[in-house]
């Protein structure tokens, strides 16, 4: 069987103690490898068998993305190069790109877990997968390329971009599941459209969708549009990519895959742990990987942590959709916004489509926001009082919802850029401290 019933579905005091024992290994595994972790160890004057219970990961310290970048490329890697057998790395938008190496092992982890998050999806062995994450550098591709192999299914290694092949793929190949980020998904569903095609009539019937936030709204949007069941995956370059947590047909939040990753979720300001089910920044401890493990890695997503047995039977640790994240997060007028608070809002407005973006400025001291949506075609045929109309609607839904005014722009159709990776959802146009 490719999914791992045993473990997805262990008792939590018999995985809590597998965690604890991984935890204690891989403390001692960097503190004897790794000069950086040896030296934050020793500061605080923590080793590995002083670890008794889960709760002491509290006491380690944690690990940021410049402690990343500060040891940019391999000042992090616990092996040495002779078993490294793949680098993958972030895109590094925002800064020096992050890496993950990984060792024979490692890779094996990871092919486990990606076979658990697409069956888990539903897809099986006679299923044809359109993998339209990209491929190279970035973990989306080549990470759940290998577990589709490894779920025996016929991979179409499309990787993302070249939209009218993909759609010309998935006509011709009969593809029955879709690998890509949502944005792209909403991509394809449009050039589908202009090509003629309604891919609700393809044998598409599901996809698994992550890298970026994204609402329930969206995901609706998008089972609605290509009429498919919506997965999801999560993950992170730094600890190793899609694999960390992964949705079942119960929806209903992603199960962490516990035996390889120990998730807390803390009080950005303070650092203190968040009790279970309140909102918080997610922190990673990895617990079986190798060339580069973390300890207490900082997500910078926000989200809540769930312990319940689902209705799949799963017992593993479930995290909310991200809710956003901490550096994605606007403080305007002293409110604090995600964008995907909006997003969701948007999308339930009929009369512009889901494409937007945030455009954020400062005006003397106080930074502003304009939300700038695109018009479905019909109301933006109709001419400027109409868009005027549906701009002071969705802005006196935003005050109701946020209790401040934000500036609504309807943009015409196609205007914004569309994706096909990561979703840039906002400009930020504020001068460069
Ligand atoms: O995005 C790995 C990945 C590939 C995940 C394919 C899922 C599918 P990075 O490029 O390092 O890795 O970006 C990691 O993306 O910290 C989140 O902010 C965001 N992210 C990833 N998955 C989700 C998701 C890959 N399902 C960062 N929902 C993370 C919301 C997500 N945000």
């Amino acid at each position: 069987m490719p999914w791992n019933k045993e473990i997805e579905c262990m008792p939590v005091e018999e995985i809590q103690k597998l965690q604890l024992e991984k935890l204690r290994e891989t403390v001692a595994w960097v503190y004897e490898r790794v000069p950086f972790y040896k030296q934050k160890l020793d500061e605080i004057g923590i080793k590995a068998e002083d670890i008794k219970s889960l709760e002491d990961v509290a006491q380690l310290p944690v690990t940021v993305k410049n402690d990343l970048r500060d040891n940019y490329p391999f000042g992090l890697c616990a092996v040495p190069m002779s078993e490294v057998v793949r680098v993958h790395a972030s895109s590094g938008t925002t800064g020096k790109p992050v890496t993950g190496p990984y060792t024979l092992d490692d890779m094996e982890q990871w092919g486990e877990c990606m076979a658990r998050n697409l069956w888990a999806a539903g897809i099986r062995e006679d299923d044809i997968v359109q993998n339209a994450y990209g491929y190279g550098l970035f973990t989306g591709g080549l990470g759940f390329h290998q577990g589709v192999t490894r779920l025996k299914c016929a991979v179409v290694p499309t990787s993302s971009g070249q939209t009218q092949r993909q759609i010309t793929i998935m006509q011709d190949f009969k593809t029955n599941a879709l690998l890509s980020t949502p944005s792209y998904a909403l991509t394809m569903v449009e050039r589908a459209e202009d090509m003629g095609v309604d891919i609700k009539k393809l044998p598409l019937r599901v996809g698994v969708f992550g890298a970026e936030p994204w609402t329930t709204a969206m995901r609706q949007e998008i089972e609605e549009r290509m009429g498919i069941k919506a997965m999801e995956a999560f993950g992170l370059t730094e600890l190793g990519g899609p694999g960390v947590a992964f949705d079942c047909e119960a929806q209903d939040g992603l199960h962490i895959n516990e035996d390889y990753y120990l998730a807390e979720v803390v009080d950005p300001e303070t650092l203190e742990p968040v009790p279970l089910g309140e909102k918080g920044e997610l922190i990673f401890t990895s617990l079986q990987r190798r060339a580069m493990p973390m300890i207490r890695y900082r997500t910078k997503d926000i989200t809540r942590l769930r312990r319940e047995t689902c209705d799949c039977g799963r017992t593993f640790l479930k995290m909310d959709k991200v809710f956003g994240r901490t550096d994605d997060m606007l403080i305007i007028s002293g409110v604090n916004i995600f964008p995907s608070q909006i997003e969701s809002l948007l999308l339930e407005i009929p009369e512009v489509e889901p494409q937007y973006v945030l455009v954020v400025r400062k005006k003397g001291y106080l930074d502003h926001l304009t939300v700038r949506v695109e018009a479905k075609q019909e109301i933006y045929d109709a001419g400027p009082d109409k868009e005027a109309e549906v701009e002071k609607k969705i802005s006196g839904h935003l005050k109701g919802m946020l209790g401040i005014s934000v500036r609504v722009r309807l943009v015409e159709p196609k205007l914004i850029e569309r994706s096909e990776g990561k979703a840039k959802r906002i400009i930020d146009e504020r001068p460069k401290e």
